[in-house]
This record gives structure tokens, sequence and C-alpha cells, in this order.
């Protein structure tokens, strides 16, 4: 353990100019702000510095420096977190670390179908590039303009294509990370097969920056697909979008890539805050389902499966009414109203985010019982349930009635709600957290559903990797923190 030697913010600030330039070490307390206040404004911290490194060596310098005077460091994508994961806290005492000037895709093998890029590159360009490349990289989440590949790692990402293709723990093969002393642990080999002892790569993965700072990665390519099949869906209720679900894996196996569940209050949403977009439906209804069927064969055989998957669905009654997308615009305009959602509920003073996954065959249950219990609490509140079904990922996010202070509604019913909703999930073998992380929102919650065995196997690495807890600290874990 190293001995505690606060060093003063000159000298500190000094040291930091001179490893990523004077440019790339921002000081003044507005020009941080961007970086020190989350996505939704729900959390507002304070820094000493915001550095925006443009190597790993330089990372490594900067971890160096920090660690020697015990200075914490919070690491930093494109500040999207629901969760408060990426943002400091108040005391002003940490360093920010940006990412967002390592954004350089280095390789592109499209034998090995991999690609090897910095963290720094956005979800969006890592995309493109692939396509460029003739290739897919199918992770696909509503803010790859903003969000960056190592806050991708970090949080292990998901998104509307998880069903198809995995999570970002799944796309991955190996991953570059800078150790809270300054070392450097590499598996950048673009191996699809590795049994050399501990998987490493899975301890940064899905762990928000606090074991390490992760600076480049490996990730896999998959066939473009070269056809696609989009429906927007009116169902009878949960329970009918599940079965339709099995219906459609049943007809279309592999191919079915996006199964999102959509609530009216959801849509309605999106449509206040942007009247000119229209609805895909005549009329409104409780319950939606935005489905994707894509494969590397033809059109038409594609859509005939969809219609099949309809027409069951509808003789089944299951399905009350549908809209086909007849071009890729209407499909482009069903996922714009699908992926607006969430920033329609930021403009709305922000909800409360429960970020649930539940077995599939408990997942109708879950939101009838969470629905209910959630209203008890609040009465009027906005249910604004929406997510990944597919995969078993439900974004239940009461929001405010409307008229009533934003404010007001989430001092009174965060804690409250979200222990409501995560308990459930708990009892019911799900999780508090499927793909948003766990920041320092759902920090405490991890009391509710780790058993003392888990917490303590956390904290033990922890301690291995981060010994005097100078990575993002005060996240995921919860406090107060144990005595070693
Ligand atoms: C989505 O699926 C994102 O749109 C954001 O995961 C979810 O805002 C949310 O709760
Ligand atoms: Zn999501």
């Amino acid at each position: 353990m190293n001995e505690v030697s606060k060093i003063s913010p000159t000298l500190l600030l000094e040291g930091l100019r001179a490893i990523v330039g004077e440019k790339a070490c921002i000081e003044v307390a507005s020009d941080m702000q961007p970086f020190t206040t989350d996505y939704r404004k729900l959390y507002h911290g304070k820094a000493l510095a915001v550095v925006l490194p443009a190597s790993t060596e330089q990372v490594s310098a900067v971890l160096a420096l920090c660690f020697a005077h015990n200075v914490p460091v919070v690491p930093q994508g494109g500040n999207t977190s629901l969760m408060g994961g990426a943002v400091p806290d108040a005391a002003g005492d940490a360093v920010v670390l940006n990412l967002r000037r390592m954004n350089q895709v280095q390789e592109i093998d499209v034998i090995n179908d991999t690609m090897t890029l910095q963290a720094g590159v956005t979800l969006q360009a890592a995309r493109a590039a692939a396509e460029e490349a003739g290739r897919l990289f199918p992770l696909r989440i509503g803010s790859e303009g903003s969000c960056q590949i190592g806050g991708n790692l970090s949080t292990n990402a998901g998104g509307t294509a998880v069903l198809r293709y995995g999570n970002m723990r799944d796309l991955t093969l190996g991953i570059e990370a800078v150790l809270p002393d300054g070392r450097i642990y590499s598996s950048l080999r673009g191996l699809r097969k590795d049994n050399t002892g501990y998987d490493l790569k899975q301890l940064f993965i899905g762990s928000e920056g606090t074991l390490g700072i992760i600076t480049a990665a490996v990730l896999k390519l998959m066939p473009l697909p070269s056809a696609s099949a989009v429906a927007w869906i009116a169902v009878k209720d949960p329970h009918a979008a599940v079965e339709l679900l099995t219906e459609a894996k049943r007809a279309a196996g592999q191919a079915v890539t996006a199964f999102e569940l959509i609530s009216g209050p959801a849509l309605a949403l999106v449509l206040e805050s942007m009247p000119q977009w229209s609805a895909p439906l005549p009329s409104a209804h409780d319950w939606m389902v935005l489905i994707e069927l894509t494969s590397g064969g033809d059109a038409e055989g594609l859509d005939a499966t969809l219609m099949s998957i309809l027409e069951q669905g509808m003789e089944r009654g299951l399905v009350t009414d549908a809209a086909i997308a007849a071009s890729l615009a209407d499909a482009r305009a069903f996922w714009q109203l699908r992926e607006e959602i969430s920033d329609a509920q930021t403009r709305e003073g922000g909800s409360i985010k429960c970020d649930i996954s539940i077995p599939l065959s408990k997942i109708a249950d879950f939101i009838a019982e969470a629905s209910k219990q959630v209203l008890a609490l609040a009465p009027d509140a906005r249910m604004v349930i929406y997510g990944h079904m597919g995969d078993g990922n439900v974004h239940f996010n009461p929001l405010r009635p409307k008229g009533a202070p934003a404010a007001a509604f989430l001092a009174e019913n965060y804690a409250r709600v979200s222990h409501t909703v995560d308990g459930l999930a708990t009892r019911q073998n799900g999780s508090i957290s499927a793909e948003h992380g766990i920041g320092v929102a759902k920090r405490d919650d991890l009391l509710l559903c780790k058993s003392p065995v888990e917490l303590e196997l956390m904290w033990q690495i922890k301690r291995a990797l981060d010994p005097t807890n100078l990575l993002n600290p005060a996240k995921v874990l919860p406090l107060p923190t144990p005595a070693p």
C-alpha cells in the first residue's frame, strides 16, 4: 500500500500538464462543468482537473502520478451514464480522465473478423468503420453518437440487438487497460479460443472503471445483413408479447434481431415532445412491440416470415394491429420513435430508473406486479415501461404525473420506488441492472441483491487491483468501505 503523500494542487496540475499538454488539461471550473455533471443533470460534482490524454502511455503516466500522490481518478467516456457512474462527487479532490482524444480505429482484420480500436472511439464511428470494411459491429444503443467503446466496455453495454448478438462481453476478444499504479495490462490478441488461465479481461468489462481504465479493445465483427423486415405491432398485453416472441423465434430462429416492448405511455411521451413525428398505428394501444428480423438471405423470404409471424399472432389473439415498414425510411422512423423514449423522459425532468432483467417466463407477471406496487406508492406516475423484451430486459421508469414538479416527485419517490422494483426483481431471480451498470444510483441496492460472499469477493478483487481505492471511488461497491 502506498504512503499517503498529498501533493499540492499546483504541483499536481504542473505534472498533469507535462504529461498531456497544456491544452488537454482543463482546470477552470466552468470549463470542467460538462465533465463533472452527468448527462441527465442529476449529479453535479467537482474536480481538480479534467485531463484528455492522447495515448495509453499518457494514461499510464497520469495514473502513476495520481497513484504516487493518492489522488482519486474518475474515468470517463461519452458521459452518457444514467447511473451517475462517470462523474466525480462533490469533494473536488479527483482528476477526471476523459478518453475522447483516443479515438483511432487501429486495425480492421476482415479475415479474422476483428476490429482493434482505442477506447475513445464513439460507438457510431466504430460501427461506421466496420461497415466501410463490409462488416457489422452489432452493438446498437440510442446514444451511439456520444457513447464511447471504453464506456460500452466498462458498463458491459447491451442495447437493442443483444437477443441476436449478445452484449459487450460477448463481442470482445481482448482489451488493454491501465491499472491504478500505471501498469499496462493487455490481451489484444484477437483470439476466439484462449484457455490459458483466468480470463482477466472480464474483470475489467462491466466494472465501471473501478479496477482499471480500458484504453483499447479487439472486438468481433459479423457479416453485414443483406435483408431486414421491421414491424410495429400492437399486442394484447405483455403476456401476449412473450408468446409472440416465442412464435417469432420458432418461425425465424436466429433472424430475430430485435424484439422491443413499448408501453402506451412511453410512445405517448415521445409523440408529445416530437409532434412532427407520427404514430405507426392509427389508434393508441397499451402495449406494442417493435420487431426486426435480419438475415444474409433475400428480402422476400424475410418479409414472408414476418407476415406469417403476424398472421399466427392475430389468429391466436396476441396481435391486435400491426404496421409493416414498407421501406428503409419507415423502418428508420419506427426505430427513431423507440430510441427517443429515453431522451423524452430526460426532457420531462428525468424518471426513476429501474433497469430490470427477469427470466422471460416471469417477465409479464413482473411488469403487472411491479406496476401495481409502484402505483400504490406514486398513484398518478406515468408508467414508462419499455425495453429489450427479447433478452428479458425491461426499462421500468416511473415518471412524474403530468403537471407535477419533477424535483419534488424524484425526491419523494426515487429511493422507495426503486427499492420496491429492485426488491421485487431480486426475489424473482432477476437483476437490478441489466445493462446500465451500478454507478452511484444503484450502489446501495447491491446490498439487496448480492450475498455476503459475493460482496466480499468483489471487495477482495477491488483491493487486489486498486489497494488504495483511487479508481472511480464510491462507485459500484456499497458504502461504507469495509476495513481490509
Ligand atoms: C434504452 O434502451 C436505453 O433506450 C436507455 O437503455 C434506457 O433511459 C433509459 O432508461
Ligand atoms: Zn436499453
